[in-house]
């Protein structure tokens, strides 16, 4: 019987294992710190590693991230012979979708002044303007942010993606590629999405230069790494009011820490890392095809590009 170790500070095992047992019943599921004897364990599932635990298990063959995002495992604590599988999932994309389309709406729709309005007790209305004025532009169109493109553009708003890889326009998408078409493309971004992986290419991205490269006034939404945003600069160009506000679900560090300037600042909305979390019931699912794809001898879905780092 072959055996996968799951480990993570926040995902319930119970869960998982509920939901790994009914895709493979022939699979027996260890919980860290319980790893059994380590020559026994096959695969991984991990959120992290924050040891070296997985250079002691000398037969596993595969690691599976719970996450969709990998920058966290592409360090020595994976042993670089291993194969490592990210999380692509359609509850994942799903939950992405829903939290970007309602940051854009209620940007759209100046929520966020009718809320401080309610509090002051002021009658102010505010322009509405039709979706196809508004320039939503996001920063990586992969699993992610191409969804959240089709769905925006669904309801009309004026849609681009940057990528690294140039590519044809998709669907009225508009698609700009590379470092020499970073700079249109911002241009055109009223309410900027990041969606990328964290690489050495993309780190501190969101910084005082990209900001000054929007429309005056625009909205910006990290959904994908704190490591994107140079947070000492977001908090200038909010002050200088060339960003008229910031959707932030991830940070530098996390939890935010009790004190700091986000917390309070008025032109911020703060969530915990939940713009979409891994569902254990599909995302069984998605380890299970990868378990079985490793076990037929097939190439495995999803597998990261340790060069790309993505
Ligand atoms: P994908 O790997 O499917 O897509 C990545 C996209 O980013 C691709 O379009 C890629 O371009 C583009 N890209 C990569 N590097 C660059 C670069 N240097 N310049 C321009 N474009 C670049 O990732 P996903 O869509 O699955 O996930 C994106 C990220 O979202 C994850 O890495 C994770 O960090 C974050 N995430 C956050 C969650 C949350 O709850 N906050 C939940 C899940 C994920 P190309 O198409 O040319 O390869
Ligand atoms: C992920 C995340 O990468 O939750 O899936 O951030």
């Amino acid at each position: 019987m072959q055996t996968l170790l799951f480990r993570s500070p926040s995902d319930s095992p119970d869960r998982w294992r509920a939901a790994l047992e009914a895709e493979l019943p022939d699979l027996r599921v260890r919980v860290w710190p319980d790893i059994g004897p380590p020559e026994a364990v096959d695969y991984a599932l991990i959120w992290a590693s924050p040891d070296r635990m997985l250079h002691d298990l000398p037969n596993l063959r595969v690691v599976f991230s719970l996450g969709a995002g990998v920058d966290h495992l592409l360090g020595p604590e994976v042993p670089e012979h291993l194969p490592l599988v990210r999380m692509v999932d359609p509850a994942l994309t799903e939950g992405m979708v829903e939290y970007v389309v309602y940051q854009v709406l209620r940007h759209h729709r100046h929520m966020p002044a009718y809320e401080r309005q309610q509090r002051d007790g002021e009658w102010i209305v505010h322009d509405q303007s039709r979706p196809g004025s508004r320039r939503i532009g996001i920063l990586g169109l992969g699993r992610l942010g191409s969804a959240c493109a089709r769905a925006l553009h669904a309801l009309g708003f004026d849609v681009a993606g940057h990528v690294r890889t140039p590519r044809a326009a998709d669907d009225g998408i508009a698609v700009f590629a590379g470092e020499e078409q970073l700079d249109a493309f911002l241009a055109r971004s009223d309410i900027l999405v990041c969606l990328l992986p964290l690489t050495e290419a993309t780190r501190g991205i969101l910084d005082r230069d990209t900001f000054a490269k929007l429309p005056d006034g625009a909205v910006l939404i990290n959904a994908a790494r704190g490591g994107h945003l140079v947070e000492e600069d977001l908090l200038l160009a909010l002050g200088e009011g060339r960003l008229a506000h910031a959707v932030l679900d991830v940070f530098r560090e996390e939890p935010l820490p009790a004190g700091h300037p986000f917390w309070s600042h008025p032109h911020v909305t703060v969530t915990p890392h939940v713009a979409s979390l891994t569902n254990p019931v599909t995302g069984a699912r998605q380890v299970a095809s990868g378990i079985r794809a490793d076990r037929a001898g097939e190439p495995l879905p999803n597998r990261v590009d340790r060069e790309r780092g993505y």
